[in-house]
């Protein structure tokens, strides 16, 4: 099950299909030992840009997943789906909304065992996610703590504690750790030194890793064995 796989997850990394890309940084990142390769973005992602990067990620064993923004991006052929819920936002559309219209439009055609649930709390303002779902961003660990129960209590997959694009408070990730027992805590948001890497790994369950693929590739690669060699915190 979809579920079970994700809570093995300890690197991942993400590609944005607007991005352009080289086979060969393709090629590094699928076989850098990363756990799991996502595609998903904010702007500009069509059905073009996500199909052209399944075609080149079909050519490796590693496990591809679809991160859903839009039902007309949607790929069939990925190894299974990812469904973001926005906890803070007050804009209905991103909650449920936009998963109602495409279960609406699909419903008989989706492959339930393939397809997840993730509880996104988006944190960083400037981040074009935060700006299109209207996130509330002014968030204090408490509140955060509060829809990491939440997502625990309703038993969803991932709890997606979402910077991308600044690197986090170290602080908050610490904090909304021991919370979660079944639901995978995952953490990303501007990783791009080692430092950083680890101080994230030694909290969440998984951490991604965006960006850094297009700013320095070779950077990114550092970062499977970055994460992977350190231990998260309470745990045996
Ligand atoms: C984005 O959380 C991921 O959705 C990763 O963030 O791109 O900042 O690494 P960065």
């Amino acid at each position: 099950m979809l579920r079970e796989q994700v809570k093995k997850w300890r690197h991942v990394f993400k590609l944005d299909p607007a991005k352009p890309i080289t086979d060969d940084a393709i090629h590094q990142i699928a076989t850098s030992n990363t756990d799991a390769i996502i595609i998903g973005g904010t702007d500009d992602i069509t059905f073009q840009n996500t199909a052209y990067l399944l075609s080149k990620l079909r050519n490796y064993s590693i496990p591809y997943y679809q991160e859903i923004s839009t039902s007309t991006s949607l790929v069939p052929g990925f190894t299974g789906y990812l469904t973001p819920t926005i906890f803070n936002t007050n804009d209905a559309k991103w909650i449920l909304g936009i998963h109602h219209q495409t279960i609406k439009a699909f419903g008989s055609f989706i492959p339930w065992d393939q397809v997840i649930l993730e509880a996104y709390v988006v944190l960083n303002p400037d981040a074009k996610v935060a700006k299109r779902t209207n996130a509330n961003t002014n968030q204090q660990i408490s509140d955060v703590i509060a829809y990491a129960r939440m997502a625990e209590w309703l038993q969803i997959p991932i709890f997606y504690v979402e910077y991308s694009g600044t690197y986090g408070l170290v602080d908050l990730v610490r904090e909304v750790s021991p919370i979660l027992q079944n639901t995978h805590f995952c953490y990303g948001g501007g990783i791009s030194n080692q430092q950083q890497a680890e101080e994230m790994a030694a909290w969440a369950d998984m951490v991604v890793v965006g960006n850094l693929i297009y700013d320095d590739l070779n950077q990114a690669i550092q970062t499977v064995k970055w994460i992977k060699s350190i231990k998260k915190r309470g745990e045996s």
